[in-house]
């Protein structure tokens, strides 16, 4: 039985995370702000304790480390919207940043012995860089403070898990869709908020005309990939790019949620979305190599989502 670290945990991919971990017979603490999750995205189980908190509390968190004694760290909490890093850029700093360095300092000083920490970057690193696919080393070109403090924290955590041995690995997700994603603001992802509409006979804006091309990787195969790279021992100081491979335009996504809702969206055209990118889809040669396979095409992964609502 090994004790698990979530932050982020009753958000929507760390939730499904605590799913696949309570499976597994491991011991899961979560820690969450509730800002974006749900406290009923957890399952009631004596395997998961829930920490109504953030993660910028110094004090609370060295404690929980030092008496905890993790074997596994997922860092996934987040102030995950862009346009949030934007409007508060230090405050977001502080949370997507600060606060997850804060957590490797307390590893290397208090020395403790961790199986591996994984920290969840963004394809937003990647920012205008026009090169497709997307490859690991491909250049990075941040556009906003959520893309720089993902990028920085991201080295930090590969670099300095290398400078004190501390096991770690990062990796940066595309377009991440599913159940429990939370179309709570205009910002969430795209299928969240195609969701709601199809949903509610709502009118969905759609920004642009339509033909940009995103690779939309399903929640499940999202937990596949971060499984994998924290229980290969032999996979260290290493940022992998977690994707399907493949991408597919948002006309293309709303013909296919239209046939398997039976429902057909009320689209509004407008202007593209300023600094909305074109293209872009993973590289994922990198993980493939060690085992990952994506199982599910936007057209099963919507199906599921679909009837999860
Ligand atoms: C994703 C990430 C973002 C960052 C970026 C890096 C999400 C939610 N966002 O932004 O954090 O990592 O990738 O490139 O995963 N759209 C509409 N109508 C709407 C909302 C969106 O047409 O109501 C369009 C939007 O203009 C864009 C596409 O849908 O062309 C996807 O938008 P998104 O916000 O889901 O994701 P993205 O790729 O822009």
């Amino acid at each position: 039985m090994n004790k698990v670290l979530v932050t982020g945990g009753a958000g929507f991919i760390g939730s499904n995370l605590v799913d696949k971990l309570v499976k597994d017979g491991d011991q899961i603490t979560v820690v969450d702000d509730l800002s974006m999750g749900l406290i009923d995205n957890l399952p009631q189980n004596k395997q998961v304790k829930f920490y109504h908190e953030t993660i910028t509390n110094h004090k609370f968190m060295k404690s929980l480390l030092i008496k905890e004694k993790f074997d596994y760290i997922y860092l996934l909490a987040a102030v995950a919207s862009v346009a949030d890093s934007v409007a508060r850029p230090y405050e977001t700093h502080q949370v997507n940043q600060e606060a997850n360095i804060y957590i490797l300092e307390i590893i290397r000083k208090y020395h403790l012995k961790i199986k591996k920490l994984l920290f969840s970057s963004s394809a937003a690193i990647y920012g205008r860089n026009p090169e497709l696919p997307k490859k690991e080393n491909s250049s990075i070109e941040p556009l906003t403070p959520y893309a720089i403090d993902k990028f920085s924290t991201e080295r930090f955590v590969i670099d300095c898990g290398k400078l004190y041995n501390i096991p770690t690995v990062a990796v940066r997700f595309f377009n991440v869709y599913g159940p429990r994603q939370n179309p709570k603001s205009p910002y969430s992802g795209v299928l969240s908020l195609i969701s709601q509409s199809i949903l509610h006979h709502s009118t969905f804006t759609l920004f642009g005309d339509g033909r940009q091309t995103r690779d939309f990787v399903f929640v499940q195969d999202v937990i596949q990939a971060l499984i994998l790279l924290t229980k290969k021992s032999d996979v260290e100081h290493e940022v992998f790019n977690v994707g399907s491979g493949e991408h597919v335009s948002l006309l293309q996504v709303i013909r296919e949620y239209e046939k398997i809702s039976g429902l057909s969206l009320k689209i509004i055209m407008r202007q593209q979305r300023i600094g909305d990118i074109k293209d872009s889809y993973a590289d994922i040669k990198k993980l493939t190599k060690y085992g990952y396979e994506p199982k599910f095409n936007v057209y099963q992964g919507l199906k599921i989502y679909w009837n999860s609502l």
